[in-house]
């Protein structure tokens, strides 16, 4: 598969949790379900996922500026990064491709502290409080952006 057809999915800290702890606020499903998920949705249009995930900030760095060299765009869970890292954004900035950011729970319905991200304006796509399934509905949104069929 070429890389016009690959995406990187990005998981951040603490989500190898998912489906341990919080299943009130996270679901049940587990971070290979997750990757499964992605994949899925990625293979029904023709791409493949590479998938990260780190809870060091510098791994996730390392993984975006791969991406440039053989992907065609990104989809991000940053975690609690989301609201902490401008090292986070700097480097999706600084790639260059197209993102999508995930977020599993309603982070506009918590905390004030997880209201403010600082990907969100280099993401195309947001996709926020659907559950795991969110990363199905990313991918599929980020591939019509790459593909010219949206803006996203
Ligand atoms: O809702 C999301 O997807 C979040 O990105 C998840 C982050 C949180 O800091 C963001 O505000 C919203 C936390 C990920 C931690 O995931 C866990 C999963 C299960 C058990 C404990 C943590």
């Amino acid at each position: 598969m070429s890389a016009a057809h690959r995406l990187l999915l990005v998981n951040g800290p603490n989500l190898n949790l998912l489906g341990t702890r919080e299943p009130d606020v996270y679901g049940t499903a587990t971070l290979a379900d997750v990757e499964t998920i992605a994949t899925d949705a990625a293979a029904a249009r023709g791409f493949t996922v590479r998938a990260v995930q780190s809870n060091h900030e510098g791994v996730l760095i390392d993984a975006i500026h791969a991406a440039r060299e053989d992907c065609a765009g990104i989809v991000i869970n940053p975690g609690g990064l989301t609201h902490t890292s401008v090292v986070l954004r700097d480097a999706l900035s600084g790639v260059a491709l197209p993102v999508a950011e995930v977020h599993i729970s309603d982070v506009r319905a918590r905390e004030p502290f997880r209201h403010h991200s600082y990907v969100a304006d280099v993401a195309a796509v947001h996709v926020i409080g659907e559950g795991v399934d969110g990363y199905a509905t990313a991918v599929t949104r980020l591939i019509d952006v790459i593909t010219g069929h949206s803006d996203g």
